[in-house]
């Protein structure tokens, strides 16, 4: 017989887009296996699964794949009604929630890359880049927000804070390894929900192993 809730996750340790379906998975308490990628070399199962992307995170569902992150985010909300929700039940409120993760997706993370290519003043520039759009995403998640800033107060991490979280709290890590992009003088708001949020039981980076894996992703440098 077929069991009821089959979850198989696959994806890879440092992915944040990864890191996203496992907080989810574990905020609504969902039992599931995980089965870690080779990115160099994908499994059969990972192609037969997402043969669009080739991409993790892929989530198997009683033997159904989705894949694409924020999708599987959706559906794993609408599949578990009765645990925390991930989104907002106000479908304005849903909107904007969407509205600021695609903009943390498509504008904040595309301004990552130039930091982390660049050097000397161009890098600067980069920089402030980050850092200005970084404002424009404080200044808007206040406004629209209010009664919910700052957002680690809630008693459940909800959708943009797994967003937020698994690409920015390791933040540490990138300062080590790259360069200082995120600061209390420039985006105090920001900075201290981070600071909660990765010190949260769910979220914690493994530090050292990011460390490694960003020295060698970024610089070429061998463990
Ligand atoms: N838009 C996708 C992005 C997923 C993604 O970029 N996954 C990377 C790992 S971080 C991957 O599988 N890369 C393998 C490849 O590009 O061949 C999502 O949100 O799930």
């Amino acid at each position: 017989m077929e069991k009821q809730n089959e979850v198989v996750l696959f994806g890879t340790w440092a992915s944040a887009f990864c890191k996203r379906v496992e907080l989810a998975l574990k905020i609504k308490g969902i039992p599931y296996e995980y089965v870690e990628e080779d990115l160099t070399n994908k499994s059969e199962s990972l192609l037969h699964y997402n043969p669009v992307h080739k991409k993790v995170p892929v989530l198997v569902h009683n033997g159904k794949p989705i894949s694409e992150s924020l999708v599987i985010l959706e559906y794993i909300d609408e599949c578990w009604n009765n645990t925390p929700k991930l989104l907002p039940e106000d479908p304005y409120q849903r909107a904007k929630v969407r509205f600021w993760v695609n903009f943390v997706d498509h504008q904040i993370m595309a301004r990552l890359l130039p930091i982390i290519m660049s050097r000397g003043e161009e890098r600067e520039k980069a920089i402030k880049e980050f850092n200005e759009l970084l404002k424009v995403f404080e200044e808007g998640i206040k406004k629209d927000f209010p009664e919910e800033f700052p957002f680690f107060e809630r008693k459940s991490l909800a959708y943009l804070d797994i967003v937020v979280g698994a690409h920015f709290c390791n933040y540490e890590a990138f300062h080590e390894v790259v360069a200082v992009v995120f600061s209390p003088e420039k985006n105090p708001a920001i900075m201290a929900w981070l600071e909660a949020l990765k010190n949260h039981p769910l979220m914690k980076p493994p530090h050292d192993k990011l460390v490694a894996e960003m020295r060698g992703k970024y610089l070429g440098q061998s463990p």
